[in-house]
């Protein structure tokens, strides 16, 4: 399928996912999230790909936001319509089986902080800036940026920067635990590429259960929690993976995991 508004470019088992509208640092509208949404399910149905990098295009902008010409002249049922879309499309990202890493290459603000955290891991160039600057347009953060925001840095952080709508930089976002790394600009995508090959040389059904332990961890109580951590961490000893793991560790040999 071909993109008028990402790119994707596959390194072995890891594929890049470029949000590209430079002109308007990577702005989001309907086309650029239908877009992202066809490119994240094709990602997670191909089974030769483990990991997924989300990154800008440019020199300047991971996304500077939801488009604000495009928003502008929405009704209330439009803005419903908008605001389900990307939804929709952000927890895709969120509850795919796969890791996905947000390599953060400028300003990420308002929908592009929101898709960030909506990712796996965050891992940011010194150049880059987030915010929620949606107060400053007359609007609320629509894309989960209330409730994502306010579990990484807690209720206070959130509060500050979503009713100042003040932009911070990588290193303060680093700080408070909205960013997990980060990095000289120019290295970024190299280091997002070595991380998502790190995890693609380990077990996937492993990693896609452990993704699916830490999201509930969030949702359900821990006596729930713990009963499903159990169930999963059982199945994994049902996997070709978990044998060839444990039995290259005892033959003193790297593992080559299957996926199966
Ligand atoms: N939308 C559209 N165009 C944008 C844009 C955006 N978010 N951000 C930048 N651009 C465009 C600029 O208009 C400019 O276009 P031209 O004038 O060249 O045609 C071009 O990108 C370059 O930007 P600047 O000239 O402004 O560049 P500067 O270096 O001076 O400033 C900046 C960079 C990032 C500080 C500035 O562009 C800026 O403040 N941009 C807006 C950032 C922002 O406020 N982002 C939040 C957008 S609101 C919802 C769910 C979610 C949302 C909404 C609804 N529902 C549930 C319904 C999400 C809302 C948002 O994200």
């Amino acid at each position: 399928m071909s993109y008028e508004n990402v790119i994707v470019e596959n390194r072995e088992n890891v594929q890049i996912l470029y949000i590209n509208r430079p002109k308007v640092l990577n702005a989001l509208n309907e086309q650029t999230l239908l877009e992202i949404e066809a490119a994240v399910k094709s990602f997670a149905e191909d089974t030769n790909l483990s990991v997924l990098i989300i990154t800008g295009s440019g020199d300047r902008a991971f996304v500077a936001g939801a488009d604000i010409e495009a928003q502008y002249p929405l009704d209330a049922v439009q803005g419903r319509k908008w605001g389900l879309l990307g939804h929709r499309v952000f927890t895709l990202i969120e509850t795919l089986e796969k890791p996905v890493i947000a390599a953060i290459n400028g300003y990420a603000l308002g929908g592009g902080c929101e898709l960030a955290m909506a990712c796996d891991i965050r891992l940011a160039s010194e150049k880059a800036q987030l915010g929620q600057p949606e107060v400053t347009l007359g609007i609320t953060p629509g894309y989960g940026g209330t409730q994502r925001l306010t579990r990484l840095v807690g209720p206070g952080k959130a509060k500050q920067l979503v009713f100042t709508g003040q932009r911070i930089t990588a290193i303060e976002a680093h700080r408070i635990g909205l960013v997990d790394e980060v990095y000289p600009h120019e290295t970024l995508l190299e280091e997002a590429i070595k991380m998502a090959q790190l995890i693609a040389s380990n077990a996937p059904i492993a990693v896609r259960y452990s993704k699916v332990l830490i999201n509930q961890s969030i949702q359900i109580n821990n006596d729930m929690a713990t009963t499903v951590e159990a169930g999963l961490f059982g199945l994994c000893f049902a996997t070709q993976d978990q044998k060839e793991g444990m039995g290259a560790f005892l033959e003193k040999r790297k593992p080559v995991f299957q996926g199966k």
